[in-house]
């Protein structure tokens, strides 16, 4: 297989970064928003020291579209490593209210410190922060019950920064998700692609499919057989299972042959919305 190469930071994401840092002050609680797919792909490296010393949670999103039992077993790790997590489900609302309690929890000790001072309470300020299409923005509208701030199904849809007050005692900062200068890591790099972090136009669809389907034949054949009807051992060649889907996909061009681009976008369109199932490709270690 070709050696892939992806690497994504476009201009408005490095003044995000500076946008972010400068925001900061503001703030009281840091939203960290993750891919329950990818809690560590996911995980922007830079964080660390942007956010420094602000109490912080860890959100993993999309929980739905990632492995009940893998979630419940991160949770698990990060609550060993100190930092509360919890897992939600944005688009059907799961997880929200615990999300609220817990972000109220993170900021009780400074709250009760500006009281004792004697300054006038004031709501939670809260900055969701996390990479590209995580569901930051769909998050503010689920907690304001209303489509306020733009969402969409591919990276890069936030570019400014923008506080929205949530009742009376949340405000929440919208950021552009934002990925780091250099993906050394191109496994992870290719989990950011499939689960949609990357944009479809900083990596080539043939690499990132083929990939994907080897990840597919190898640990999930029997997803692959069922989703496509497929006779189950699959063909040991892609490019022979590619055929098939192509053929019971109807994926022909002229002269009958198969239409290869549109069954790779098949695949990575069906992988992604769910549709062969909910897939963790990110592991907690037992260490
Ligand atoms: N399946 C599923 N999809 C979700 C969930 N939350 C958000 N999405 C979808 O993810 C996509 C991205 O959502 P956005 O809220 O625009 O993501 P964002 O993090 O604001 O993205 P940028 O502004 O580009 O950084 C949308 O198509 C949402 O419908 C979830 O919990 N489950
Ligand atoms: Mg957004």
């Amino acid at each position: 297989m070709k050696v892939m190469h992806i690497n994504w930071f476009p201009g408005h994401m490095a003044k995000a970064h500076r946008m972010i840092s400068a925001q900061l002050k503001l703030v009281d609680v840091v939203i960290e928003l993750l891919d329950a797919r990818i809690p560590v792909s996911s995980a922007n490296p830079l964080i660390d020291t942007i956010v420094a010393s602000k109490p912080r949670i860890v959100v993993l999103n999309k929980a739905d579209l990632a492995e009940q039992e893998w979630t419940d077993r991160w949770i698990a790790k990060f609550k060993a490593q100190g930092r509360p997590a919890i897992a939600i489900e944005t688009l059907s609302g799961a997880g929200i209210k615990l999300l609220i309690s817990r972000t109220e929890e993170a900021a009780r000790e400074k709250m009760a410190l500006r009281t004792a001072k004697g300054i006038n309470p004031r709501a939670i300020r809260a900055m969701i922060l996390g990479i590209p299409n995580v569901g930051k923005s769909s998050l503010i509208n689920r907690l304001l019950g209303t489509a306020t701030v733009r969402t969409g199904d591919k990276p890069g849809v936030t570019r400014g920064q923008q506080w929205i007050k949530v009742g009376n005692n949340l405000e929440l900062l919208d950021t552009p998700g934002v990925l780091w200068p250099k993906l050394e890591d191109q496994e992870v790099a290719f989990k950011l692609a499939i689960t949609s972090a990357i944009s479809d136009d900083a990596f080539d669809l043939e690499d990132v499919v083929s990939r994907l389907l080897l990840l597919l034949q190898q640990n999930y054949p029997e997803r692959l057989a069922e989703r496509f009807k497929l006779d189950n051992p699959l063909p040991e060649d892609p490019a022979v299972v590619m055929g098939l889907i192509g053929e019971r996909r109807g994926c022909l061009r002229g002269g009958g042959q198969i239409d290869m681009q549109r069954v790779r976008r098949i695949l990575l369109s069906e992988f992604r919305d769910g549709k062969m199932g909910r897939f963790t490709l990110d592991y907690p270690t037992t260490t």
